[in-house]
């Protein structure tokens, strides 16, 4: 029989167009619930690196929208790496195939309760790979949460990973479309 994950996950799938309002963009594409569903829906959609700028995927808990506004998310933040451009085709579709197993396998010293989801952004900037936890507060858990993020990932010191509570991300917004970093 198949292996069942601890939770069920649902992956979206965001793309920019400009005509449309930002949630307008963001759809829901799957759920899966076993790690065999997992690989079969990551060998069958387009690797990150291969998605046009302005695109996201975001793999959420079922019942979580991979937005500020749903209430597992309001008081929350998220672990975020920036990725040089440059570095796309060689390390990024790796580190997220890794953040999502990571994620997944609740690998976190059983601090998986406090993770929402992971989201991928293509920017012609930086991409940015980011694990989004529920409470900013919670110091605990978001520094069990980071750590484990990157002993699983091996990063060195050229990725630097950051933690933003969402407040403070929508703080700096600019308007919607105007966007590229
Ligand atoms: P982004 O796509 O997270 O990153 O945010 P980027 O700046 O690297 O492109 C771009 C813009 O999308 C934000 O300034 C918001 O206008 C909109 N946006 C992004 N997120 C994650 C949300 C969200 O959760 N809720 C709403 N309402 N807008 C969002």
């Amino acid at each position: 029989g198949k292996h069942p994950l601890q939770n069920s996950w649902t992956l979206w799938f965001h793309k920019t167009e400009r005509s449309r309002s930002w949630d307008e963009n963001l759809r829901p594409v799957i759920n899966f619930h076993t790690v065999e569903d997992f690989w079969g829906v990551f060998t069958h959609v387009k690797p990150a690196s291969q998605l046009s700028d302005g695109c996201d995927y975001c793999v959420f808990k079922e019942g979580i929208a991979p937005m500020w506004e749903d209430k597992a998310n309001r008081r929350g933040g998220r672990w975020v790496m920036k990725l040089p451009r440059a570095d796309r085709s060689s390390k990024l579709d790796t580190l997220w195939e890794e953040t999502l197993i990571a994620m997944i396998g609740e690998d976190f010293f059983n601090h998986g309760a406090d993770v929402c989801g992971a989201v991928i952004n293509i920017r012609s900037g930086f991409d940015k790979i980011s694990i989004w936890t529920k409470d900013a507060r919670n110091k605990q858990s978001i520094l069990a949460i980071g750590w484990k993020l990157k002993e699983c990932l091996g990063l060195g010191p050229s990725i630097p990973l950051a933690y933003q509570a969402h407040v403070d991300t929508i703080m700096k917004q600019r308007p919607y479309g105007k966007n590229d970093n």
